[in-house]
């Protein structure tokens, strides 16, 4: 059995997409990652760095939300709905998976923080700048890719999509502009249309 623990207002939310967009059948437990509801004993039992998300497969447990998605894919897209069958597309879903969590998450999020969730006195004007400067770069690699092709890997939605938008996603909800990217803009609007999407942003 699955269980997948974390609200969806978090980094849970990328792999509810999954497990929405692959059609698992799986436990939610949205455990909150403020309060201290991921650092009870048996919360740190199986996440040790009191953090959500965390998947459990039986007796295993993962964290690390993109490890999550990569071994949901792996092991049980046997259809390759997502994941695709040839290992050099899985080194570019691997590629952009990476990607986003090192070139982009840190600034996305630190920009949604200072521009829309955090409340107006603990929001730091310098902070919001620097991060929007930081993330010209790799959002212009993006849009890029995008110029392309219609999805990063070719003419399919696959994982590579998926965890790439799943952040890209904090962007839209920052209202951050991106027109200038008019390819990486189509593509996180089509993205987010996805009915998997709309599912797992319907939990709690
Ligand atoms: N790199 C980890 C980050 C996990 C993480 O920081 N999760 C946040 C919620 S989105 C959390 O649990 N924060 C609690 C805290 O920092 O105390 C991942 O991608 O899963």
């Amino acid at each position: 059995m699955l269980t997948l623990y974390g609200i969806s207002a978090s980094r849970a939310f990328r792999n509810l997409w999954l497990l929405e967009e692959l059609g698992l059948d799986y436990r939610h437990e949205p455990v909150d990652y403020r309060g201290g509801a991921a650092e009870t004993p048996a919360m740190l039992a199986i996440n040790p760095n009191g953090h959500i998300p965390v998947l459990s497969d039986g007796e295993q447990h993962f964290y690390e939300s993109m490890a999550i998605n990569l071994y949901l894919a792996a092991r049980y897209d046997t259809d390759h709905l997502l994941w695709p069958a040839d290992p050099v597309a899985q080194g570019h879903v691997y590629q952009w998976s990476f990607w986003v969590m090192t070139e982009v998450e840190a600034s996305a999020l630190a920009v949604l923080m200072h521009k829309r969730v955090l409340p107006e006195p603990q929001r730091d004007a310098d902070k919001l700048a620097r991060h929007t400067g930081i993330l010209k770069k790799p959002l212009a690699v993006l849009d890029a890719a995008l110029t392309e092709r219609p999805w990063l890997l070719g003419d399919q939605f696959t994982l590579a999509d998926l965890n790439t938008a799943a952040v890209l996603a904090w962007a839209r909800a920052a209202r951050m502009d991106l027109t200038a990217y008019p390819q990486l803009t189509a593509w996180i609007k089509s993205c987010m249309a996805r009915p998997g999407f709309r599912r797992a942003n319907r939990k709690r």
